[in-house]
């Protein structure tokens, strides 16, 4: 069984996963209310919060503690993201990555700091934890983006290793896809799942990461929404911060995650920004059955919200030391 599937699972059936000190509850069942008033209540507390795309447990649970430990919020984010950047079963995030038609995996990943700051890494090969390649580009260069070739050999000089990202599994699925090369995107399957992360942290600031391999079998050189700041991730430490998973090419068309944030800024909840950002594109594009997008956002008082396309798309919340697997409302009903 896939691990997502699991997850699934286990929330249907309403049986909670220890994972570490964290326990995985299901909020699936709350009614809007009580979840409302649930969220209010602990963010009196002001404690700690990471967010996360799809059911990532243990990075959730990562980033949570580190940020319970006191560690600021865009290293929790990192050290978050990392856990699924070395997860070779994961075929969409770092080792393990789906590659693209011709056999290679290149990696996207960006980072953003509550100062403003970020990073970004554009179709690197070779290494795993981008996302903290990306933090390095931010903090030891005088740019924003470094792509390709030029990525991979600031990271060798940053003592980064050369590692072989294409996994014996992820090698057999490309030979087999290479029978019939057709690319279709696809809908909540294994080729979207990316992990992208938002921290609040002690001091009530906010950082994220995102990290991917992007879609199964791009073309060569395609990069998506997950390392453009903007539109996979967007922080504003006054207001908050929102990430996006899905169909690249349709969140850079709306530049959603920057609007999700100005869309708070100008009084929206966190769940409102994402519906709204969800319905900037399938207001303007009917081919919106075809593909799954999913936002996740959160504010300075430590609300959060999600809305998607598609039925199907689950996040992750750790508060207080726990750490929830929430299924996400979404637009299509049909
Ligand atoms: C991309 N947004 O490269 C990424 C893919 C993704 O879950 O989110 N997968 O377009």
């Amino acid at each position: 069984m896939k691990r997502r599937d699991f997850i699934k699972n286990a929330s249907l059936t309403g049986v909670g996963l220890t994972v570490g000190s964290s326990i995985l509850n299901c909020a699936e069942n709350l009614s809007e209310k009580t979840k409302n008033e649930t969220t209010m209540a602990l963010n009196k507390n002001k404690t700690p919060i990471a967010i996360c795309t799809w059911g990532f447990v243990a990075a959730n649970a990562k980033a949570g503690e580190q940020l319970f430990k006191g560690t600021k919020a865009l290293d929790s984010a990192i050290a978050g993201v990392a856990i699924e950047e070395e997860n070779i079963k994961n075929t969409t995030v770092g080792k393990g990555g789906a590659p693209d038609r011709e056999g290679n995996v290149t990696l996207d990943a960006c980072v953003m700091d509550s100062n403003g700051d970020c990073g970004s890494v554009l179709c690197v090969e070779n290494i795993t934890n981008v996302a903290e390649l990306a933090k390095r580009v931010m903090t030891e260069t005088p740019h924003v983006i470094l792509a390709g070739l030029g990525a991979e050999e600031f990271a060798y000089r940053q003592g980064f290793e050369k590692d072989n990202l294409l996994t014996e599994d992820s090698k057999k699925a490309w030979e087999e896809w290479l029978k019939s090369p057709e690319y279709k995107p696809l809908i909540n399957i294994e080729n979207h799942d990316t992990i992208g992360m938002l921290c609040l942290d002690k001091d009530g600031d906010i950082a994220g990461a995102c990290t991917t391999s992007g879609l199964s079998y791009k073309m060569k050189g395609r990069v998506g929404d997950s390392p453009i700041i903007g539109s996979g991730l967007f922080i504003d430490n006054e207001i908050g911060g929102a990430v996006a998973t899905g169909m690249g090419e349709e969140v850079l068309k709306t530049v959603g995650s920057f609007l999700i944030v100005e869309l708070m800024r100008n009084g929206m909840s966190p769940q409102d920004a994402c519906e709204e950002a969800v319905r900037r594109i399938t207001s303007k594009n009917d081919r919106y059955k075809d593909f799954q997008i999913a936002y996740i956002a959160i504010n300075k008082s430590g609300e959060v919200g999600s809305y998607c396309i598609h039925k199907g798309f689950t996040y992750m919340k750790y508060q207080n030391g726990e750490n929830n697997n929430i299924h996400s409302d979404y637009f299509d009903k049909t």
